[in-house]
């Protein structure tokens, strides 16, 4: 009896911030592009791969992603260029935002689920949930390289 009374309390503790965070005033719309996503619910698998070209654009390939609310993908990263690079996934605004902090401290380290940092040749991957629609971005917030190329849309169809 005791250990259900325990359980049953832990289920309410763990809805509650997410019921907080369901109550969103404000006409504008912040929504995040999802979560972290869980393995064994991959839906698709996205390869990406970031490089560099001879002119000096700067590039992922795919060059921009279309997804379905719901969907779970793991993307396959690869850093095909010769230099480091990132691939951070989030907001338009959130990117920009935090692209204004990387021109500050051009070697802060971050370690969000939704981002990878590789050196030349490494591959990484990030599962991610898209359960928010909407348009988001894909973007390398290195010191120059978004300017240079380095940027894709991910649109999210409403399902
Ligand atoms: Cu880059």
């Amino acid at each position: 009896m005791k250990s259900i009374l325990v359980s049953l309390s832990l289920t309410l503790f763990a809805v509650s911030p997410a019921v907080a965070g369901g109550t969103h005033s404000g006409g504008h719309d912040e929504k995040g592009a999802g979560k972290p996503g869980d393995i064994s619910n991959v839906t698709r698998l996205v390869e990406v791969k970031m490089y560099e070209t001879d002119d000096g654009e700067m590039l992922y390939e795919p060059r921009s992603l279309s997804v379905k609310q719901g969907e779970t993908i793991r993307f396959a990263i690869t850093n095909a260029g010769e230099t480091e690079h990132e691939f951070v996934l989030d907001t338009l605004a959130k990117n920009q935002e935090h692209k204004a902090q990387m021109a500050k401290f051009p070697e802060m380290e971050h370690d969000d689920p939704n981002s990878v940092r590789l050196e030349e040749g490494e591959k990484s991957e990030i599962i991610w949930e898209f359960t928010n629609s909407g348009k988001f971005e894909f973007a390398c917030l290195i010191p120059g390289h978004y300017e240079s190329g380095m940027r894709g849309d991910l649109e999210v169809s409403a399902h």
